[in-house]
């Protein structure tokens, strides 16, 4: 619109992702029919179908049409996304990581299903992620699938999520940079985002100037994501009534604000968030409107 005014009809985020959740939702319970052997099956739907936020499928089909690209072309994709994050998320759970007991306002698959099942829904899911790009991916040049896959995978193995949580292991205890710190969140996190927003992006027939932009947006909102993480671990979600919720910055865990402060903290996200969306200025605004109101999202979370 003219002269930097509001457009007539705000773009509503919310309506947005209920939409896009309900559509992945249904895709998800398709791609993992209760067969034989049930119990397997039956795991990796627990913590499948729990009821994320889906913030990675709905990168992955914004990207594939912010670059004019139907939405099916990159729901497959946007599919195998939830099915990596859910099997990270299982593991991570594991005694023999980080022995958490609940996920995703439930108890963890581990406590559900047993540790034997659980790493098996992990290594399921995560398989399943990869055949269900190549076999269900419809109506795109077999090349962009190729690549859409080997991107996926770069980002999954011991260059990006793996390689991210190997660092985090060995950093336990605190002590760590700025620069590792960074490192780990942006292979823990950043990466699949990037990989979300990059394969989509493939799927929906992007430009090579479109990748570069996309992967700037997607690293620029995956260390956010981080950085806003570190700062709702100390103010909670009281940060709304101008309170912290008293946990001290001296804790084990070095974070951003326990390394450069709230207040610089704060900045930097805004920085990253901001940086993000500049790389979206070139396309018409109702087509960028759901990855700039992502990057808000991101920013603005409370929890
Ligand atoms: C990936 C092969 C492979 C092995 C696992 C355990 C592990 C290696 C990596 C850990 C990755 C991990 C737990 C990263 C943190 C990711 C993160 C930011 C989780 C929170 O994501 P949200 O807020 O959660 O999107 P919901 O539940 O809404 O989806």
């Amino acid at each position: 619109s003219a002269n930097g005014a509001q457009p007539m009809t705000a773009f509503d985020f919310r309506q947005y992702m209920q939409q896009r959740a309900a559509l992945v939702d249904a895709a998800l319970d398709l791609a993992v029919p209760l067969q034989y052997p049930e119990k397997i099956n039956e795991a990796m739907r627990y913590s499948l179908l729990a009821g994320g936020k889906r913030v990675r499928p709905a990168l992955c089909l914004a990207a594939c049409e912010l670059v004019g690209g139907p939405l099916e072309a990159a729901m497959p994709a946007a599919c195998a996304m939830e099915m990596i994050h859910t099997m990270s998320l299982i593991h991570d759970d594991l005694p023999a990581m980080d022995n958490d007991d609940f996920r995703r306002g439930q108890p963890a698959n581990h406590k559900a299903y047993g540790e034997e099942i659980a790493i098996l829904a992990g290594d399921a899911l995560l398989s399943l992620s990869f055949e269900h790009i190549a076999r269900e991916t419809r109506g795109v040049d077999p090349v962009r699938v190729l690549a859409a896959i080997s991107e996926v995978g770069r980002a999954v193995g011991s260059r990006g999520l793996v390689a991210g949580q190997v660092v985090d292991l060995g950093s336990e205890g605190g002590g760590v940079g700025l620069a590792t710190l960074r490192y780990i969140h942006e292979h823990k996190t950043a990466a699949l985002l990037e990989a979300a927003v990059v394969s989509g992006a493939l799927l929906g027939g992007a430009e090579e100037a479109d990748l570069e932009r996309l992967r700037t947006y997607s690293r620029a909102i995956g260390l956010a994501f981080q950085v806003v993480d570190d700062i709702l671990d100390i103010t909670g979600t009281s940060e709304e009534l101008g309170k912290t919720a008293g946990k001290d910055l001296s804790s084990a865990k070095t974070t951003y604000p326990s390394l450069v402060g709230l207040a610089r903290s704060r900045e930097i996200a805004d920085e990253l968030i901001e940086d993000a969306k500049a790389q979206l200025t070139q396309y018409e605004p109702a087509r960028a409107a759901p990855l700039v109101a992502l990057a808000e999202y991101i920013r603005n979370r409370k929890n």
